[in-house]
């Protein structure tokens, strides 16, 4: 089967008639086929977007409401089938990617209504003069997803694009394309103008940097490694590109003595293993009170028995596959060098060799890593897999310094029932995001992102459509009174 990159509301293969292999990461084998695209396919979905762009800016709030609540519609209708591509194409259980599905839907459904809501300010000045604000959508703009949570993460940026006037130029990643194939398909069907979104596969160092270093983008906004994110700011800064990169995380969990100890371990396993691990708000650095240290471990080590890695398509697997190959040797090198950090692996810690049709699959176990220094490499740096930390702390002072230990700063959890302590951790925690005896709890109207290498920018509500619009300032003199 060979997907196609969508532009001008047609389907085509890359003009070079090249194509890069997908492989299922349950079974290791090679599937489907995508293009891979390169800076001609990236002209031509840049000049079909702007062909659109002029239409579709001036379409009707309420139109944009209807076609974009379409969209919406549509996934919900096609969750089964969307569900099991995506987890045939990332590796993730059937059951998490239906909840993924949803999500996109709303995705979707949140900035429809948002396309209807979001306004300009205007300020009266002193009677002498009225400034409103415009908020005028970019015109062509540069979306770019990451292969964790892959429809979830393109709707996300999408959706508010469109919402806010614009057209997009979208590139998936090359190892999770398929469900975006999907939601093109799904575009047609709910009437999207031709060119108002454009798809495109391929290659991140190849379509992605021509798609980054298009003079005619203006915006982009991208999901990924805090490396890429690195060279896309480099590619992108000299030529005055506004950015929202939603970079790597090294999340926290603090765990103080005073919490509700049996939710926050049931929490703690989802925070720590959910989707393989692979999500930048996992919580991989368990900070404990040394006063229940030992029950809390206990209590999650003997809770991680019940966290079973399996087939995808078994209801029965907490865990699936890791997305490739590489990713899984990745991960089993950090649990090497965990070892050789001076780590003692509590449990876990090994690759799994399934039966039948996963036996040539890419599964890790769960695995809790013990007393390894706040400085040790695999402290420091995002594995991305099913692996967390876990260490005592004496005091709120000491959990605090550990948690703000590293480059990152996107999320960070804490299960406390006092009150105070709760709002000055909080404060304290170099943090985009925290959660309060909660994890991945969404509103989708609050801001989304990291500081420090976790990344520039927010998305999310109103964040969002301010990112993908200027804003305009007219001032207009009020003439005297005798005129
Ligand atoms: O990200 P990449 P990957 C972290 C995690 C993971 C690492 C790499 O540590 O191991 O990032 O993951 C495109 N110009 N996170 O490989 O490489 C690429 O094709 C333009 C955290 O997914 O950054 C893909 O579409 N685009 C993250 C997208 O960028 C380029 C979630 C992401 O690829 C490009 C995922 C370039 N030069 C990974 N190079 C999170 N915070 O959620 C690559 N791409």
């Amino acid at each position: 089967m060979q997907i196609e990159n969508y532009i001008s509301g047609h389907f085509q293969s890359a003009i070079n008639g090249q194509w890069l292999d997908m492989y299922e990461p349950a079974t290791g084998e090679v599937y489907a086929q995508c293009p891979a695209s390169d800076m001609r396919d990236v002209d031509l979905a840049v000049y079909a977007g702007r062909m659109a762009f002029r239409a579709w800016a001036d379409t009707p709030a309420e139109e944009k409401f209807k076609i974009l609540n379409r969209i919406a519609e549509k996934i919900d209708e096609s969750n089964q089938v969307l569900a099991e591509a995506e987890s045939k194409d990332q590796g993730k259980p059937i059951w998490l990617a239906k909840n993924e599905i949803l999500r996109a839907a709303q995705n979707f459904r949140f900035f429809a209504t948002a396309a209807m809501q979001f306004s300009g300010e205007s300020h009266i000045s002193e009677n002498r003069a009225v400034n409103y604000t415009v908020q005028q959508p970019i015109g062509v703009v540069a979306c770019i997803s990451p292969w964790n949570l892959p429809l979830y993460l393109f709707t996300w940026k999408i959706a508010p694009a469109l919402a806010s006037g614009n057209c997009v130029v979208a590139k998936p990643s090359e190892l999770t394309p398929m469900t975006a194939y999907l939601l093109a398909k799904i575009c047609v069907e709910a009437g999207l103008p031709p060119g108002v979104l454009n798809i495109i596969h391929g290659y991140g160092h190849e379509v992605g940097q021509a798609i980054v270093e298009h003079k005619e983008i203006k915006a982009i906004s991208f999901t990924g490694g805090t490396s890429t994110g690195a060279k896309i700011a480099a590619t992108a800064a000299p030529v005055f590109k506004k950015l929202s990169l939603e970079l790597g995380g090294k999340n926290p969990n603090l765990i103080f003595a005073d919490c509700d100890l049996e939710i926050a371990v049931k929490t703690t396993l989802n925070s720590s293993f959910m989707n393989q691990g692979e999500i930048c708000l996992c919580g991989s650095r368990v900070y404990v009170e040394s006063s229940i240290y030992d029950l809390f471990k206990e209590k999650l080590i003997a809770a991680v028995a019940e966290y079973s890695v399996g087939d995808p398509n078994l209801t029965a697997s907490k865990l699936g596959a890791l997305v490739s190959k590489e990713h899984m040797d990745k991960v089993l090198t950090y649990i090497r060098l965990a070892k050789e950090e001076g780590g003692t692996i509590l449990v876990g810690g090994e690759q799994v060799k399934l039966e039948g049709r996963c036996a040539k699959g890419y599964f890790v176990m769960p695995t809790i890593i013990e007393g390894l220094s706040v400085n040790s490499r695999c402290n420091q740096e995002e594995i991305f897999g099913p692996v967390i930390s876990i260490a005592p702390f004496e005091t709120e002072a000491q959990a605090i310094e550990l948690a703000n230990s590293t480059r990152y700063g996107l999320a960070a959890t804490v299960w406390t029932e006092h009150l105070s302590r709760a709002h000055r951790v909080a404060a304290a925690l170099e943090a985009g995001i925290v959660w309060i005896n909660c994890w991945l709890m969404r509103d989708l109207r609050t801001p989304f992102g990291g500081v420090k290498d976790s990344g520039v920018g927010r998305e999310g509500g109103f964040e969002a459509m301010k990112f993908f619009t200027e804003a305009k300032n007219v001032c207009i003199k009020l003439n005297s009174a005798t005129k």
